[in-house]
């Protein structure tokens, strides 16, 4: 019998906790079972990237380059692999190349091997740099095709087999060293699979590596159909940390494949024991676990293809904006936007950029709130999508675009001017090292605030520490008691104590003069969020349309266009205030 073992990428310390508990787990947790994890056997481990770098520096308090360093030294045998989303690295925005060649630069220094590239769009332009850089670094370079349908199986005009062969056929000779099909959804069936992997394998002469989530139910499946036709690499992670929004197990596959010719050769003992360790350390998380649903699959995925994350984005938008009874009509909505706006691959990026716009078309009228994110994608500083962007559409969303009103057919990273310099510059006298700078480069305001923390220049807030196991025991106590009817409730206070002295109102702003508002056009908030910046001023006159204000809300900047023609009369905020919804931002008279 011929040999061809199959190797596994384990993901539990990046997609497996990403997708379960919301990228929380510490590194503290994963110190103590790194060496073990490093003898397993597993072909890499993906540690990295992502969101593991936004949420350890803005709700965790944990340096991410060092969590990197800490784990490259106890796990110094498995390569390590981090997610990388091409020009867009580890945040939500292009960057400047210099920032792309500083980060892969940095990352492979600190203990990356395999750098896993993928571009929102599929656009092979905005990998340029990265695969400069990582084949500079001497580092394995593993291209990725997002993997995206337009109906329930592969094919039609968009995503067909043909398309994927050819995004292949343009990555190999790029010089990958490894392709990658990363259906971030869940949303490959196994005849799909099997069709996609064997005509992929007669291809290309590189390896191939599936990745894909048991959110629909099928990725089991569609792993033994992709194995069968010669796949080389799989994702899986540890049984604790698998399934649901996660992916497959490692642990069944590889028992399904022993004493067949693509045996693992991996253990199962020793997986065992390494889901033990996950399982200990697991209910310090349980708050970020999704516990809503008796079903651990996602059968609305099978319906319409819509990843489940984004999913739970349009809930909880719809919910802040007091609207959740009008999901339906976002569901209709959204292929209508994405179809509007040249069939990205629903991915993050253009995830939320499609799905904001389609919850703003509903709410607001069809693009009469654009968010910035949404005219920079249609001006073509994401990329070129998959198919064209509808002419009228593209006409609506750029009139009056400060960029100019028609797209650009360059990469978007040549229209970019050089970042680092001004990000070395802002973090003087804080930033100790290059990962400082680029924490900051990044995320300009929540890392200069975790640099602040890390520092010692600013408290960081109680909700950054981890919960104890202590804690859990402690509220597991509270549980067993108010489950044995043990737990007395509290008598109210006969009389509600009043403060005897007034509280201190000197400090607090003067309320917002109301007057002006009965003389004038309003510019109210659409939905809760932070003020970026006003862009007029009182006493400007401005046009209909003319930008008033941004508001960042749902991680994106929306622009607020002025009602009317006139002149503005009152603002009643400032920069960087927090408004509710329908709060009035300015009047226009
Ligand atoms: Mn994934």
């Amino acid at each position: 019998m011929d040999k061809n073992p199959l190797k596994i990428t384990d993901v539990t310390l990046r997609d497996g906790h990403q997708s379960l508990l919301a990228t929380r787990m510490r590194t503290e947790d994963m110190v103590p079972i790194a060496p073990d994890m490093d003898k397993a056997g597993f072909y890499s481990m993906e540690v990295w990237g992502g969101a593991t770098f936004d949420v350890p520096t803005r709700f965790l308090n944990e340096d991410p380059w060092q969590r990197l360093r800490t784990l490259k030294k106890l796990a110094p045998n498995t390569p390590l692999q981090m997610l990388l989303r091409g020009q867009n690295l580890v945040g939500y925005r292009h960057y400047a190349d210099d920032v792309v060649e500083a980060f892969v630069e940095h990352a492979a220094r600190t203990g990356i091997d395999i750098f896993r590239v993928f571009d929102a769009l599929n656009d092979e332009r905005n990998f340029q740099t990265a695969m400069k850089a990582i084949k500079k670094a001497g580092k394995h370079a593993q291209l990725s095709i997002c993997y995206s349908l337009t109906e329930r199986k592969m094919g039609g005009p968009v995503f067909n087999l043909d398309y994927y062969l050819q995004k292949a056929r343009i990555f190999q000779e790029m010089g990958a060293d490894s392709l990658c099909i990363k259906d971030m959804a869940g949303l490959i069936s196994p005849d799909d699979a099997y069709t996609l992997i064997k005509a992929l394998k007669q291809e290309l002469k590189i390896p191939i590596n599936l990745h894909s989530h048991y959110t629909s139910g099928m990725a089991p499946m569609s792993f033994i159909k992709a194995i069968e036709a010669g796949v080389d690499i799989i994702d899986a992670a540890l049984a604790p940390f698998a399934l649901r929004t996660s992916h497959p197990a490692i642990e069944p596959i590889v028992v399904a494949l022993q004493d067949t010719e693509r045996d693992t050769g991996i253990e199962l003992k020793q997986l065992l024991k390494l889901g033990q360790y996950f399982e200990s350390i697991a209910p310090k998380y349980r708050d970020f676990k999704a516990t809503n649903k008796m079903s651990v699959i996602d059968t609305g995925v099978l319906m319409h293809q819509v990843p489940g994350g984004m999913i739970s984005n349009l809930v909880s938008q719809l919910k802040e904006a007091n609207a959740l009874d009008r999901i339906d009509e976002v569901y209709e909505e959204l292929p209508k936007v994405r179809k509007e706006l040249g069939y990205p691959p629903l991915v993050t990026p253009t995830s939320q950029i499609v799905g904001i716009q389609a919850v703003q078309n509903v709410l607001f009228g069809r693009y009469k709130v654009i968010s910035a994110q949404v005219k920079d994608y249609v001006y073509g500083l994401y990329g070129q999508p998959p198919a064209e962007v509808d002419p009228e559409i593209q006409k609506i969303v750029l009139k009056g675009y400060d960029r100019g009103e028609t797209p650009i057919t360059a990469r978007p990273g040549d229209v970019l001017e050089p970042e680092m310099e001004a990000a070395f510059k802002a973090t003087e006298g804080i930033a100790k090292d290059i990962g400082d700078v680029l924490t900051y480069a990044l995320y300009p305001t929540t890392g200069m605030r975790f640099l602040k923390w890390k520092y010692g220049l600013e408290e960081a807030p109680p909700e950054t520490k981890a919960k104890t196991m202590e804690d859990i025991k402690r509220e597991d106590e509270i549980v067993a008691k108010a489950k044995a009817g043990l737990l007395a409730e509290k008598q109210p206070a006969a009389e509600p104590v009043k403060a005897a002295e007034p509280v201190e109102t000197k400090a607090a702003p003067p309320p917002p003069p109301v007057e002006a508002e009965s003389e004038g056009a309003t510019v109210l908030a659409p939905m809760p969020g932070l003020i970026i910046r006003f862009e007029v001023k009182v006493g400007d006159k401005v046009k209909v349309g003319d930008n008033i204000a941004v508001l960042e809300a749902m991680k994106m900047a929306i622009d607020l266009p002025s009602p009317v023609d006139g002149t503005v009369k009152a603002i009643k905020f400032k920069d960087g205030d927090n408004v509710a919804r329908d709060d009035v931002l300015a009047v226009i008279a």
